[in-house]
């Protein structure tokens, strides 16, 4: 059968309304196969070690750079922006020192991830504009059949290089910090994608999103890959000097990968770089002055599914740092949160109870040093202790 195929203005009529309904920010499409402009600096990063303990991130990289090689049906990647935050102001303190004695445990967290899970909430909204797609689809007679749209939505999570897509699709540029930023919305945005056999034309050549607001100001400017200049404030602000060049990330030395995804945590020698910072880290998107210009802006708010979880205050750090494995899965299974693992949210809490001063936190810091079923956990608290008082 020959793919179905649509032009761009249609699909643009038919996306419209479910886009608003799920508060969708940006859409674009990419016709495949595609060449990727930094595809050869992946690759780069791979062969320098820059993706850590990343495994995922070098398994079948052609696979990544092509999307087509496992797919070879695919024709077109749509692509979906969801914003979380509306930028960061200069003042953030929050951002940037994370918790403390007089903050939340919260202040610690990210902001993309004191919420639900965004796997499941934009993974969830581009689902149901594709199943809308297809009913459309066929009440249009583009379809003989249901089954004759195909569609593979990923968030995160599947080997695309989302920012790559997010910038073709004409989203926005590539920060020095690697975050992919709209001029007017800032970075604080989640990417998503669908694959599909879809295909579209009369896709604009200069890059810009089918909805959403235009990213480039003077439409046609195709060098547009960074509106940087000669700003440095996030390579600068960086706290661990995670960034060997300009757009050039070392997940080795990064605190969100310490943090999130390494399974042991920041490195012994370097939790005092975590400061307050429980889980992930948004310094090099706080700095930046085009978050502050998408905090001054008068945008609506995010999804009410991205603010800090009222359930959160029920729980202090404490409770964190003796946090059981049942109890995690029962307040994180559908948050970010999920992805540091019960050892791991302890010996974060932990790092940053020491890092913070908390010095009524020693008697529960000396029962997990003494009592903690994981051998590292028990280990951090030890740490803990010696920063809190000296001993051991
Ligand atoms: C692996 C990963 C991480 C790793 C590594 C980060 C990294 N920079 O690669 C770790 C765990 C550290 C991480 C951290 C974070 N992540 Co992350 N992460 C990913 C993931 C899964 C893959 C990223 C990737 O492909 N890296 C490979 C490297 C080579 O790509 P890159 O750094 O993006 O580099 C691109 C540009 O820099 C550009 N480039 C390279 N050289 C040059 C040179 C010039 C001159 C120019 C102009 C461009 C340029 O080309 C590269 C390829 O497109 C994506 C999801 C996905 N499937 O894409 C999410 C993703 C990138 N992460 C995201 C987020 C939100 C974060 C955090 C903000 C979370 C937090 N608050 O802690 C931080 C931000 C840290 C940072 N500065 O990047 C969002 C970013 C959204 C956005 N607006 O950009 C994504 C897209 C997830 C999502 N679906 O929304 N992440």
């Amino acid at each position: 059968m020959a793919a179905p195929t649509i032009p761009a203005t249609q699909l643009i009529e038919i996306l419209d309304a479910p886009v608003r309904t799920h508060r969708i920010d940006l859409v674009g499409a990419v016709a495949l196969p595609h060449d990727l402009d930094h595809g050869p600096d992946y690759l780069t990063w791979l062969t320098n070690d820059h993706h850590a303990r990343l495994d995922y991130m070098c398994r079948d990289p052609e696979d990544r750079l092509d999307p087509t090689r496992q797919r070879p049906w695919a024709a077109t990647l749509l692509v979906f922006g969801q914003r979380y935050v509306n930028g960061w102001a200069p003042d953030d303190d929050e951002a940037v020192d994370g918790c403390g004695e007089d903050r939340p445990w919260t202040d610690g967290v990210s902001r993309y991830a004191r919420g639900d899970d965004y796997h499941d909430v934009l993974r969830g909204s581009i689902r149901r504009i594709t199943v809308h797609l297809r009913e459309e689809l066929l009440r249009r007679g583009v379809l003989a059949d249901a089954g004759d749209l195909q569609c593979v939505d990923a968030v995160d999570a599947g080997p695309y290089l989302e920012r790559e897509y997010a910038w073709l699709a004409g989203f926005g540029f590539f920060g020095k910090n690697t975050l992919l930023i709209h001029p007017r919305l800032g970075s604080g945005l989640f990417l998503g994608v669908a694959l599909t056999n879809l295909r579209v034309t009369g896709l604009a050549d200069a890059p810009r999103p089918l909805l959403g607001p235009p990213a480039l100001s003077k439409p046609g400017n195709e060098a547009m890959t960074s509106l940087c200049g000669t700003c440095t404030a996030c390579l600068e602000a960086c706290p661990t000097s995670a960034f060997p060049q300009p757009f050039v990330l070392d997940a080795n030395q990064c605190l969100s990968a310490w943090t999130i995804e390494w399974r042991g945590g920041a490195p012994a020698d370097r939790r005092r770089e975590q400061g307050g910072r429980l889980f992930g880290c948004d310094i090099c998107q706080q700095i930046c002055p085009w978050n502050h210009k998408a905090a001054r802006l008068a945008l609506d708010q995010p999804r009410d599914e991205y603010a800090v979880s009222p359930a959160h205050a029920e729980i202090d750090l404490a409770d964190l740092i003796r946090i059981d494995a049942g109890t995690f899965k029962a307040r994180f299974r559908r948050s970010p949160l999920w992805r540091a693992h019960p050892e791991g949210m302890r010996r974060n809490a932990l790092v940053v109870a020491a890092n913070t001063g908390r010095r009524d936190l020693v008697p529960v810091i000396r029962t997990v040093a003494a009592d903690d079923p994981d051998p590292d956990v028990r280990a951090v608290a030890r740490w803990a202790l010696t920063e809190l008082e000296g001993d051991a």
